[in-house]
């Protein structure tokens, strides 16, 4: 399908896709069994000006040059997906740690910061799941009081993406435990602060090319400038930061799903049994035919989402979360198809459906279930018809 792509988006595609067939096809296979971080392609891609293309000019990137940033973020993404869900999330949640700062940092943080993730000389991780707030975000137990100057941080963050590999964190914590989620606040971490130190590496079933890590926080002071927007603030930040993440996510199951379908179409056209290619059965070929179709879908909603975002709308909550579910539940159930046509050999570690199969598991679970993005659906509808919306 033709989405009328300015030349510098596809370039963008172009470049990744060339990246994809250097660095990352010939080792996803290994660093998925090493549970390795990809530091060596994060390089590639930072000296490639990829690490800066949703960040303003004015703090070192190009989003103007792609109209935003938004969808050329999510181009790159799938198209990084399509040969490693792992290496593509590793460079995709920089941009989600980077949000908090982006969207509603002072101009000195933007200074500070922003440059060091639009050349890629820095890592960025978002920090807000903990063991016990997961989907109810605003359940954070990590404390952040304030003495003097400072903000004094303790407990645990889970399940972080970059962990232990990035040099910034944004993290949410909270300054008023008897305001619940209005008592939230985000702060700016960096790597080396005292108090702060990592804990135990996931093992994973799948995207096991990236990091999954714990940040510990015992008496960790961060300056009080590092306070993103104002106290009380934080959970809005995260939420803010997700709806323009989860198109993001999105892109990685649209592209981690057309990676599958690819193997699988190519598979079915050399596999001969019973005397002919198996992509000559109708039942194969109603599979291809609705692995391609489910994909385009979900690749519409995505591009759609992102444009808007592009266009400076203000509210797209519904739609972020509309192309999360829609495109996830696609990647798991595209994956799974294409073990399905390729038998035993797509069951097998030598191929890489198998891998990809596990890799999009986690899309339907990350960044907010596929049960929290339609909670966060429902309730944008049901405001909608409450508020005249339909006929
Ligand atoms: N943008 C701006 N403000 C938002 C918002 C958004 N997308 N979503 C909620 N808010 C605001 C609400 O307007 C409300 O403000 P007031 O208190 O001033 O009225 C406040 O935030 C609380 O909102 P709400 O009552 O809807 O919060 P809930 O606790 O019911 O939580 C969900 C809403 C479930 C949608 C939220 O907690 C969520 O997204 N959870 C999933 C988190 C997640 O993705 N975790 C994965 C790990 S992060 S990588």
């Amino acid at each position: 399908m033709n989405y009328y792509f300015s030349e510098e988006l596809n370039d963008i595609r172009e470049l990744c896709s060339e990246i994809a067939e250097k660095y990352i096809i010939p080792v996803r296979a290994q660093l998925d069994v090493e549970n390795r971080f990809p530091a060596e392609i994060i390089r590639v891609m930072a000296e490639s000006d990829l690490c800066g293309i949703y960040i303003p000019e004015a703090y070192g990137g190009s989003a103007e040059v792609f109209g935003g940033g938004s969808l050329a973020l999510c181009v790159a993404t799938e198209e990084l997906s399509k040969a490693c869900g792992g290496i593509a999330v590793s460079y995709a949640a920089n941009a989600l740690g980077a949000m908090p700062i982006l969207l509603s940092g002072s101009e000195e943080q933007k200074q500070k910061y922003l440059p060091q993730l639009a050349s890629g000389e820095k890592l960025a991780a978002f920090a807000l799941t903990e063991p016990e707030a997961g989907s109810d975000a605003g359940g954070v137990k990590t404390r952040a009081g304030r003495e003097g100057d400072f903000y004094v941080l303790n407990g645990t963050k889970q399940w972080i993406t970059n962990g232990g590999e990035a040099q910034i964190y944004t993290v949410i914590a909270q300054t008023d435990p008897s305001r619940g989620a209005r008592g939230l606040s985000a702060f700016i971490v960096e790597d080396g602060t005292p108090g702060f130190s990592y804990g135990k590496k996931e093992d994973k079933m799948g995207i096991r090319a990236s990091s999954t890590r714990e940040l510990i926080f015992e008496d960790c002071r961060v300056p009080a400038e590092n306070l993103v927007s104002r106290e009380g603030y934080g959970f809005i930040v995260a939420m803010k930061t997700l709806d323009r993440s989860r198109p993001g996510v999105a892109a990685q199951a649209v592209g981690i799903a057309q990676g599958a379908f690819e193997a699988a179409a190519k598979y079915a056209s050399e596999r001969v049994q019973f005397g002919r290619r198996i992509d000559s059965f109708q039942g194969i070929q109603f599979m291809l035919a609705d692995m391609a179709t489910q994909i385009e879908a979900a690749r519409a909603l995505v591009y759609a989402t992102a444009r808007m975002i592009d266009a400076g709308e203000r509210k797209f909550e519904k739609e972020s979360a509309m192309a999360k579910v829609f495109a996830s539940d696609t990647a798991m159930r595209v994956t799974t198809d294409a073990v399905q046509i390729m038998g035993g050999y797509g069951y097998m570690r030598e191929y890489p459906v198998e891998k990809m199969m596990r890799d999009a598991k986690i899309t339907q679970i990350y960044e907010g279930t596929n049960q929290i993005q339609r909670s966060v659906i429902a309730s944008a509808v049901i405001k909608e018809t409450a508020s005249g919306g339909g006929r």
